[in-house]
């Protein structure tokens, strides 16, 4: 296992069954992530901390992800040079498009790169940190060129299916 470069860090314990499919993505790549349950608003000084001195303990892409109104990601951005990205959680009756708005609608000067809602967008914000490191590790950007090779064979296999089907 690397060290920790990735933090993913989420607004509740009942995000976790989403946020483990991050971690487990981001674990396929060799990369060891740090993972807290952190909230803009229910321990907001745990959160400006900890984006504060993210930097300096080595992290270099930070994961924030949080239902409702997600003010996670924003908060966390306004209190680090470090990219976030930001994945908007389904909770509550809005079931996501709440934190889709809250997430992605960030004023200019604090950017936060937000990916699709709920476990695709888990998934995608793995994706998207292990993109970012690979830009200055060889080795990673070697695993992820095979990701992408082993998906669009995996592709060509189900459509191989598909004609077999049509016969
Ligand atoms: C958000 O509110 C959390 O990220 C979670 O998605 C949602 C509900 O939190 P709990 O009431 O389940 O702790 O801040």
């Amino acid at each position: 296992m690397t060290k920790k470069r990735v933090a993913i860090v989420f607004g509740s314990d009942s995000d976790w069954p989403t946020m483990e499919k991050c971690v487990k993505q981001l674990r396929s790549f060799g990369e060891n992530p740090f993972v807290e349950v952190m909230s803009a608003h229910r321990n907001p000084q745990r959160v400006c901390d900890f984006a504060t001195n993210a930097e300096r303990e080595g992290i270099v892409v930070i994961i924030a992800a949080a239902g409702m109104s997600n003010a996670l990601a924003g908060a966390i951005a306004a209190h680090t040079t470090l990219p976030v990205i930001g994945i908007p959680l389904v909770s509550g009756s809005l079931q996501g498009f709440d934190a889709l708005l809250s997430t992605v609608q960030m004023p200019p000067g604090i950017p936060v790169a937000t990916v699709s809602v709920g476990d695709a967008g888990a998934k995608n914000a793995a994706l998207l940190a292990v993109q970012i490191i690979s830009r200055f590790d060889e080795e990673l950007a070697k695993k992820y060129r095979q990701f992408k090779e082993d998906q669009a064979l995996a592709v060509s296999k189900r459509n191989d299916a598909i004609q077999e089907k049509l016969g």
